[in-house]
Parts: C-alpha cells; structure tokens; sequence
C-alpha cells in the first residue's frame, strides 16, 4: 500500500518488538557518572561476560588495538558497535543490547548531559532504571551528584550505584563505605532509595557478570544480579493514552479527503472506533482506522508505537496538538506551569528574555515569570535569592507560554510532562512539569473546548474553501491609539482586497459592543467577556474562510491571549497603526502614521509574505 509512505518511520528498527525477544519485555537501563569514572567499561564487560558481543568482535577489536600498539579498552568494543549501528540511528547516545539468562536489555551510554537530558526528554531513550557509576579513587564528583540528580528529575526510581576501580584502592573496604556513606545521603536528599551500592573493577571484569575474589567482604549483588533484580515498570499501557501529533498527511488520490494523523505513542493504547480528544484545541472525533508502518492495518496500538490514525470526521489540527481518549482523564491546558528545570546554558536563564518549550511535538515561545527556588545541582545547596538560573543550577519557577499547550504533570504521566528548553537553536536545558497554574484565559478556555467539543463539522474542508477563495482564512487586528485612524486603514484594505476578489470582510468593534455584546455593560471587569465574544464572533467567520479585518482601539497582550485561546493562534495577525505603540502588544506589523494607501499596500504585501493571499506570478 503506497499511502503507507506518508507516514514517519520509526524512531529507530531496534526500537521494533521483535528485538526486545519473543515474550520478553526489554528493560532500558541508562549509565551515567563523571567523566572517565568506567561508564564504557562497564556495558563493554557486561557485554563481553554475558557473551553478547556479535562473534569475533572482541577479537577483532582486540587485534585491532595491537596493530595500533594501543592498550585494549573494553570502551572500544562500544565504539565498534556504534559505528556498525550508525546508520538509521540518529540519537547520540550509544544503544547497546544484550541478555542475562534472565531477560533482554538496552543500555543507554549518554556521553554528556546535554547528550543524555535530550535522550531522555525528548523520547528518543526512555530508562526504567539507571546505573551510576563512581570511581572509587576519585570519589563522588560534581556529575556524580548532578546525574544522580537529573535521574531523579527524570522521574527514574531504580538506580544502582557502581563503585568502581577498586582495584585502584587495594580494594578497600572503608573506602567503599565512605562513598556509600556520602552518595547515599545525597541521593537521600533527592528522594532515590538506592536499590545497591557494588563495588566492582570493571576493568577485570570483578562483580560485573561474576562475583570477585579480590572483594570477599561484599556480600550484594554483582552488577549483572542487580540488573536482573530491577523490576521491569508497568507497561506504559497502564497510563491513559497520549500521542503528541508529529504531523497530518493528506492523501493525495483524487476525491479521498481523508488525513492521517501521525505521532509516536507516548503511553497508554488506542482502538479502532475510539473517541479521541486533541488538546489544546478540545476537537474531537473517532478513530476511523489505525496505520502501522510497514505493517497492515490494526485495531489496538500501543505507547511506543509509530502510528498514524485516520478519522471518522474530518477536523483540522495542527502538529503539536496532543490526541488523548474521552473516557480517560484529560491533560493540562494552560498558559502557566510550574516546573522544575535543570539548566545547562553557558548563558544563564533570565526573566523576560525568550525561550523556546519543546514538549512533546509542541514547540511554544516561554519566559520564565518567576523563580521560585534556585539550587546547585552538584550540593543541591539553596543558592542566594537571585533572578537568574546559572549553568548547572536546578530551579523551581513558573514559566509563561505565549499560548496555551497540552502537558501531563510528572506524577500523572511521566512521558507528557517533559519538556526542553531551547535557545539559539540549542538545547539548553530541561525539565518536568509538576503543576498547571492557571492563567486568566482559563474561563475561557474552558468555554472554547467545551465549544470543540460540540462542533458540528462541516463536510466541507477548510482548504477547500481555501483553494475555492484563493486565500488563506485569517483575522486582521488592526489597532491602534485612539485618535490613530486604524478604521480608515481598515477599510481601505476590505476594499482593496474585495476589488482583488477576495472574500473578506470589515469588524468595526462597536458592531459587537452593542449587537452581541447587548447585554453587558462596557465596564473594564466586563473587557475579557467583551474579549470573548468578540473571539467567538470572528472564529464563525474564519470557519466559513473569510478574511476578517476588526478594527479596536489600544489592543494589549492580554487582549490577544483572550482572542488566542478562542481563535486558533496562527490565524492572527496583528497591525499597528501609528508612530508608537502604546500597549505591551507583541505586533506582527507596525504602519507608521501616513498616507493611508501607502499603508494598505504594506498591509497586503505583509499578507502576502504571510501566505494569506497568494502573490501573482
Ligand atoms: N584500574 C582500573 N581502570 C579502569 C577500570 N574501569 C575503567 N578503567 C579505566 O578508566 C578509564 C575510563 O574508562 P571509560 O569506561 O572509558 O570511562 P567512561 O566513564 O565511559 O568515560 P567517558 O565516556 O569519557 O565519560 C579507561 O582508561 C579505563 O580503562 C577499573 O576497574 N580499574
Ligand atoms: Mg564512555
């Protein structure tokens, strides 16, 4: 079946049942520890002694290391495999499988913690359970706490501790207590209960796959035993089903209007015939048939599945939405979070500068509003009171988004409620959410989903319409200071683009106030209801494709964030009349005060650029 080829591949082949074992399910466990401390070493060992390793590879590597007159390193055999497993992985964590007599496993080596906070936020990893290792000469080190830290962050609560080189301690015994002694209270302090602390030299293979003679006094688990001992977590099909929507295709055969809905599964399970719920936006309709890549069509998929869903009706719905089932509990919608964040940025995070969230396929402008807490993460001391969140501090605080988007809190469902932060085009640093604040959208808001949710859809498509109208349906918020002439540049432009032979249409705001808005006194309490009617009157009109132009004076941001919540974001554009803005609005136009033909033609070519009308050729 062709049609198949719109879907995404999956992140990556291994990730396929079939190489978690027949029957067996496969427990991801993360390694993580300071630099140098026998991260390689030790997944090299386990390999080796576990006979995992593909046949002659040791050899090979081994060979290979006396033609270079190199001493061996058991970190070189993970080299070798990633390099053989480079193609169709994009993550740069290596991804190394092998089997106890027990059961399957994927260890995930991160090499840094940009490296393993991405992995692990971004789905690309998922760990039940981690590793972390010390270097008993060493001793505990800044990451040794930092990554214990972000295990627990990352809502991971199986960890054993790996003491390791203890052959570089005479094997010491009260050396191996002071690290238990000293990590164990810190990661008391982060909440993990350790399941082990092992002292190993994983060089020699001692306590890896089998118990060592040269540790005669420990009497716990080899690193191999305490693998087998973590439990496997419930099945993501436990929790209530979450698939962030990755993208929607169209088939493009004539007169098939249907869409695919595709997105990876993040938790629970989905069935032909269910009713699903996409959020932010509240729509809803019924799952029509359910596409695998590679594979025929199914009834039931699962978390971890690559998928695409088509749908009895016909809506329209943005990458990034979130699709959720009816009859399980709905995620956050808000513009306000309470997170707790690790930051990792060279630039420390400040309030009032601009990030970009990334949670799940949402990507959404932030700022922080307030620090709550600020911690280092390597002492987890309190830090002064201070407004700016340093490289390698943890914080609490509240992030404002610029609109609404659907999220899980950390105890509800993990996968959902992590999110990075981006700045620059680069990750800087990440967290979970651990509550949904509300905003002063929330009343609306929960009027718009409950609107969503009752929409009687059309049989017609919005880019129907769009292709019959030759123009993109959008809203047009001309505003302005009082005396600003913004209703003469707004209806210059209905009427050009009426000659132009666009459908389109002028708002002047006191056509709602004493229409619609009738019965409401014009009081500033009653402004977000006006707000609101308003929304609800030009989202009609943007339904039925129309380009609607409304007029109003002094617009502020909070003005927009209503209008947002009821009226799907990118179908706003906002237009300053006027030498100087006079509100917080964020404008995406500004005309300086003018000729108002001049004026009209930069309007339409801002529309132009915008793809809301199409340029000639
Ligand atoms: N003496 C001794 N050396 C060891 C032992 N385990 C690892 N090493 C050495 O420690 C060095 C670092 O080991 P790796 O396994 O590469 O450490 P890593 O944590 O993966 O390092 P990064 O990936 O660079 O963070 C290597 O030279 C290893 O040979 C051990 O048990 N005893
Ligand atoms: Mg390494």
């Amino acid at each position: 079946m062709t049609r198949l080829t719109y879907l995404p591949s999956p992140a990556s082949p291994i990730d396929s049942p079939a190489a978690a074992g027949v029957g067996a399910r496969r427990v991801n466990i993360v390694i993580v520890g300071h630099v140098d401390h026998g991260k390689s070493t030790v997944i090299g060992r386990l390999l080796a002694d576990t006979h995992s390793l593909p046949e002659g590879k040791l050899e090979q590597v081994r060979a290979q290391c006396e033609l270079n007159s190199k001493p061996f390193e058991y970190a070189f055999l993970l080299d070798a495999l990633k390099d053989e497993q480079a193609q169709g992985i994009t993550i740069d964590a290596a991804r190394v499988f092998f089997k106890s007599s027990l059961r399957h496993y994927l260890i995930l080596d991160a090499p840094g913690h940009i490296e393993f906070l991405k992995n692990m936020i971004t789905g690309a990893a998922r760990a039940e359970a981690a590793l972390l290792v010390i270097d008993a000469a060493e001793g505990v080190k800044e990451n040794s706490r930092r990554h214990g830290y972000m295990v627990s962050l990352l809502g991971i609560r199986q960890l054993a501790v790996v003491v390791n080189k203890m052959d570089l301690v005479g094997w010491d015994r009260g050396i191996y207590d002071g690290i238990v002694r000293e990590y164990g209270a810190f990661l008391d302090q982060v909440g993990i209960r350790p399941a082990s602390f092992i002292p190993v030299a994983a060089r020699g293979g001692d306590n890896i796959a089998g118990r060592s003679a040269s540790l005669p006094w420990y009497q716990g688990p080899t690193v191999l035993e305490a693998l087998d001992q973590f439990r496997s977590e419930p099945p993501p099909t436990e929790h209530s089903f979450r698939m962030p929507v990755q993208d929607v295709y169209k088939f493009t055969k004539q007169g098939d209007d249907r869409r695919i809905v595709a997105g990876t599964i993040d938790s629970g399970a989905v069935n032909v015939g269910d009713s699903v719920i996409f959020y932010p936006s509240g729509k809803k309709s019924r799952v029509k048939s359910i596409e695998a890549f590679n594979r025929p069509a199914q009834v039931r998929a699962e978390a971890g599945s690559a998928i695409g869903i088509t749908l009895q009706e016909q809506i329209y719905i943005p990458r990034g939405e979130m699709a959720t089932l009816e009859h399980e509990p709905r995620p956050q919608v808000t513009t306000r979070l309470r997170v707790s964040l690790f930051w990792l940025g060279k630039e420390p995070m400040v309030n009032r500068k601009e990030y970009l969230l990334k949670l799940g396929t949402a990507r959404v402008t932030a700022r922080v509003e307030e620090i709550l807490r600020v911690m280092d993460a390597s002492t987890l001391d309190p830090t002064e009171q201070r407004n700016v969140i340093k490289r390698h501090d943890v914080a609490e605080c509240v992030l404002k988004l610029d609109r609404a988007i659907a999220c899980d809190l950390a105890e509800d469902v993990a996968a959902t409620s992590r999110f990075v932060i981006v700045d620059d085009f680069e990750i800087r640093g990440g967290g979970i959410v651990r509550e949904a604040l509300a905003d002063r959208q929330t009343a609306v808001r929960d009027r718009v989903l409950l609107r969503n949710y009752k929409w009687e859809p059309s049989i017609i498509q919005p880019e129907h319409r769009a292709e019959k109208y030759n123009q993109k349906a959008a809203l047009i918020l001309v505003t302005g200071e009082h005396e600003s002439d913004r209703k003469g540049v707004a209806k210059a432009l209905e009427g050009k683009l009426f000659e132009d032979g666009k459908v389109v249409y002028f708002l002047g705001i006191g056509s709602v106030l004493y229409g619609v808005d009738a019965d409401i006194e014009r009081k500033p309490e009653n402004r977000l209801e006006h707000m609101r009617r308003l929304a609800e009157v030009a989202n009609l009109m943007l339904d039925a494709g129309i380009i609607l132009i409304v007029a109003a004076a002094e617009l502020t941001q909070d003005d927009l964030e209503v209008i947002k919540t009821a009226v799907q974001s990118d179908w706003i554009e906002t237009v300053w009349a006027g030498d100087t803005i006079t509100t917080d609005l964020a404008c995406d136009l500004q005309l300086p005060g003018g000729a108002i033909p001049e004026a009209v033609d930069r309007l339409k070519a801002h529309l132009q650029d915008k793809g809301i009308i199409f340029r000639p050729w």
